[in-house]
């Protein structure tokens, strides 16, 4: 129904919080990369294993004055896992309840995502690069839907012999192979990494190990693995920085780098905590929910005042931080449910995809509820205080999942196009390479 979506506006109008004049426009007309990180969780930043760190390069990006990063950020993914990262920074709605949204409806569903609206208000040019096939989770389809001008997928790419493994060519030769398609963007751009080395199973290539870097010696391959491919992705985060700074584009470019879903499944972390300095025998659902945390970075070169802030918030938040980072006018005219990071009047709960939820004091996790240090509150032991909280934080969590799977499973953006914006029509964008 049409009028769905006045409620959904009214949502947005008092939802969209801000009150970040300083943070407005910090990044306006830079080129934007989009780092997807893929797998890749928050413990591993500053982690150190047999002495050395997994991640150095990403480590200092990190801590970096020129960067905005956040220590509480956290996936807020479903079943459509990377295409439900993807849904979130791009459009600011959550994915499905079940399924991914890009497999299902990626194909017809209406959109007011990045690559159009930073078109449309400032004249970016966009591009996916991915060493994938175009086809998985419909990403073809989907992009075209969002406005994405270009998609190099594989076929732009030789993926031929040992270039490539699991989910496509490997990182290093994905940021380097990619150059020649960049250097013809049109700048400013919009342009999005989708890494995939550091994937389950996390097998490596011995010639893409680092002889410097021991991963542990737990007896899960998958954890001993997942180092060792953190460590990869760092190192082809490292050589694209290179190239930055050599070409000039770091100069007026920003990067946004971030995780999308963890890469220990919650069997795995019991293993996990040993290397933590944890015990494994008090691991709860807690701990698993804590470790739902990813990197978020946006890291601005030539910006000063950065810094790790301890904001709580997740994926479903870039969206209307990033649009207010490059100077986005009337950003909250675009239906999203997120909240500006760096907006101090921001909710305080950060809703996973399941409805249960997390905060700095209490969260709620299957059925229970713990405080900030994870000990379990018996229902019958509930404060007052407590109650009104717990009720006040999971109406706020059920709302905004439901007015965003309102959009999304009616479609309701057919109904609503902002002022000054053009619908998005697929059928004007063509990314095959003329060879197949
Ligand atoms: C593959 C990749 C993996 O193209 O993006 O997706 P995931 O399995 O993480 O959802
Ligand atoms: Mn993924």
């Amino acid at each position: 129904k049409k009028s769905d979506i006045d409620k959904v506006l009214a949502y947005v109008k008092k939802h969209n919080v801000s009150d970040n004049a300083k943070y407005v426009g910090v990044a306006k007309g830079k080129n934007v990369f989009v780092i997807h990180l893929e797998s890749f969780q928050q413990f591993v930043i500053d982690l150190k294993v047999n002495g050395k760190e997994v991640t150095p390069t990403l480590n200092s990006i990190y801590h970096s004055k020129s960067t905005i990063a956040f220590s509480n950020f956290f996936n807020q993914v479903g079943q459509g896992k990377t295409s439900d990262a993807e849904t979130m920074l791009e459009t600011g709605l959550f994915g499905l309840p079940t399924g991914s949204l890009f497999a299902t409806q990626g194909s017809d569903q209406t959109f007011e995502a990045m690559p159009a609206i930073l078109r449309q208000t400032e004249g970016y040019s966009s591009a996916v690069f991915h060493g994938n096939n175009a086809s998985f989770w419909n990403r073809s389809n989907t992009y075209k839907n969002m406005g994405y001008q270009y998609f190099f997928d594989a076929s732009y790419y030789d993926t031929s012999g040992e270039k490539a493994m699991g989910y496509g060519l490997k990182d290093k030769l994905l940021f380097y192979d990619s150059i020649p398609y960049l250097e013809r963007l049109q700048q400013p751009f919009y342009a999005k990494y989708i890494t995939v080395t550091n994937h389950f199973p996390y097998d490596l290539d011995e010639t893409d190990k680092d002889a410097n870097f021991k991963t542990t010696s737990t007896d899960s391959d998958v954890v001993n693995g997942y180092f060792e491919t953190n460590h990869y992705l760092d190192q082809s985060i490292a050589e694209f920085y290179k190239y930055l700074k050599k070409s000039g584009l770091y100069n007026n470019s920003i990067v946004v780098l971030y995780g999308d879903h963890y890469g220990i499944s919650n069997s795995e972390n019991k293993t996990l905590a040993s290397v933590l300095g944890k015990n494994a025998d008090n691991w709860t659902d807690w701990d698993n929910a804590q470790m739902q945390r990813v990197p978020f970075m946006v890291n601005i070169p030539g910006y000063t005042d950065g810094g790790v802030k301890d904001t709580y918030g997740g994926e479903i938040d870039v969206m209307p931080t990033l649009l207010r980072l490059l100077g986005v006018k009337n950003p909250s005219k675009y239906v999203n449910v997120g909240q500006d990071l760096l907006s101090s009047k921001r909710s305080k709960v950060v809703a996973f995809r399941d409805k249960d939820w997390v905060s700095a004091e209490y969260s709620y996790v299957n059925g229970n509820l713990y405080d900030k240090n994870g000990k379990v509150i018996a229902e019958d032991d509930w404060t007052t205080a407590q109650q009104k909280l717990v009720k006040k934080y999971q109406k706020e969590v059920n709302k905004q999942l439901a007015v965003s799977d309102s959009v999304n499973q009616k479609d309701l953006l057919r109904f609503y196009t902002p002022k000054g914006f053009k619908g998005i029509k697929a059928k004007n964008y063509n990314y095959s390479n003329g060879l197949n």
